[in-house]
């Protein structure tokens, strides 16, 4: 099987891309074009970048209609700095030895080629296929990288494609200045990126209102939660079969009034700093929380709508999974008790995200520190806790 790569950062992805895989696919016979959206991409650690699942949504959304496009989320997926490396090895892991890659790359990307990490090894698990870029001229990259590596005379195939000059680059900066990119990317990705509100100037943003500062109300709410006993130390057995030096009872503090107030005050300044419309967040713990800070929104004359994500749809009526007045496009906040793996507040983010919204804050009033903040931040998503555990498995303010 003969399998054409076509990796990039894809923010947004656009024509040119589209455009150089399909000349790939006919122009080298290929079986297909696997889409890898980077997880990390190291050598643009520099610049600002959008969501990983943004990225990877806008590919899927490019090249749905077409049967030999695929995408994969392998690199968005993995941790760490994006190597193409890794994932070449993976492919011929997944793929089987047999399969024969092409990696498809612009000149201005093969220019680049002698700073990624272990080239030599790259030439060795696939061909390249090479399409022209204006303002790069073949020979003279060719021939320098063919100077540092002569194996890659054998592995290079051209690839024939209109020159196109247009860029994420340049599409990010019509976007921001509110200039048309119709026509330079597909309408489905014009559509997602209008509705996710992507590469939008900042001062079109919703503006924060009044800003209090977050860290009296979080160290109240952990003062409260000791006196509320809604929070433990001693010896306990979890849910999960483990051990803990402490207990948390997100639901002791919610359920209070005083506790449910001070959640309000703590979590409205994060949620109207991040431009947030609505709140919302996993049923049952989020319940509380969502409705305090409606509560404390609407106190300040600026109500915030709250909305709830079921666990699984519902089966009769209209099979949603949000309840609540949650307009879809809208950019929302996501909000739970405690934080550990992050499987609940991923799985209100995706149905969020399923309606067009764009989660432009995650909050949990406690994170355990158990790797669900860190996932939630490398698939790109602004997370935040008041309180979180300590390695010594004490429970500190970290807002
Ligand atoms: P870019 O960030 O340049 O992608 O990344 C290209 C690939 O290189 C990705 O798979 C990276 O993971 C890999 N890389 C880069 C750096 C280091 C390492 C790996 C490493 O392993 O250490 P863009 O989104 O900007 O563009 C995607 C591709 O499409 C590129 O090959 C680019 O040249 C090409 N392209 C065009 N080709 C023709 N006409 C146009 C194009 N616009 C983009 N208008």
């Amino acid at each position: 099987m003969r399998v054409g790569i076509l990796g990039g950062t894809f923010d947004p992805v656009h024509v040119g891309h589209l455009i150089i895989a399909e000349e790939a696919l006919s122009q080298l016979a290929l079986d297909r074009v696997l889409f890898i959206p980077t997880g990390q991409p190291w050598l643009k650690a520099d610049q600002a970048l959008s969501a990983g699942e943004h990225r990877l949504k806008m590919v899927e959304l490019a090249t749905a209609s077409n049967p030999k496009m695929d995408v994969s989320r392998i690199e968005v997926d993995r941790s760490g700095p994006t190597y193409t490396v890794d994932t070449l090895e993976q492919l011929k892991r997944d793929l089987g030895q047999d399969v024969q890659l092409y990696f498809i790359l612009g000149l201005d990307a093969l220019e680049q080629f002698h700073r990624w990490e272990q080239p030599e090894r790259i030439i060795e698990l696939c061909e390249l296929a090479i399409a022209s870029r204006p303002g790069f001229q073949n020979s003279r990259i060719l021939d320098e990288q063919l100077g540092r590596y002569p194996k890659l005379g054998s592995k290079v195939n051209f690839v024939a494609a209109p020159i196109m000059d247009i860029s994420g680059s340049s599409i990010r900066l019509r976007a921001s200045e509110g200039r048309s990119i119709k026509y330079r990317v597909p309408e489905a990705v014009e559509r997602y990126i209008n509705r996710q509100g992507l590469y939008r100037p900042v001062d079109s943003l919703p503006k924060p209102v009044s800003l209090s500062p977050v860290g009296p109300s979080a160290q109240r709410l952990l003062n409260l939660s000791l006196a509320r006993g809604a929070l433990k130390y001693g010896e306990f057995t979890l849910s999960s079969g483990k051990t803990g030096s402490y207990y948390f009872d997100g639901r002791l503090l919610s359920l209070d009034p005083e506790g449910a107030m001070l959640i309000g005050q703590a979590l409205l300044p994060l949620i109207r700093q991040a431009g947030a419309q609505a709140v919302g967040g996993p049923t049952l713990a989020a319940d509380p929380i969502v409705t305090a800070v409606a509560l404390a929104s609407q106190e300040e004359g600026d109500g915030i709508p709250a909305f709830i994500v079921r666990k699984e749809t519902k089966e009769h009526g209209l099979g949603q999974l949000i309840e609540g007045p949650l307009v879809g496009g809208s950019r929302v906040a996501i909000v739970d008790d405690t934080c550990t793996t992050g499987g609940s507040l991923l799985h209100a983010i995706a149905a969020a995200e399923g309606l067009g919204c764009s989660v432009v804050k995650v909050i949990a009033l406690l994170d355990r520190r158990e790797g669900g903040g860190d996932e939630l931040r490398r698939r790109g998503y602004d997370f935040t806790a008041l309180m979180a555990a300590t390695p010594e498995g004490k429970i500190e303010v970290v807002a």
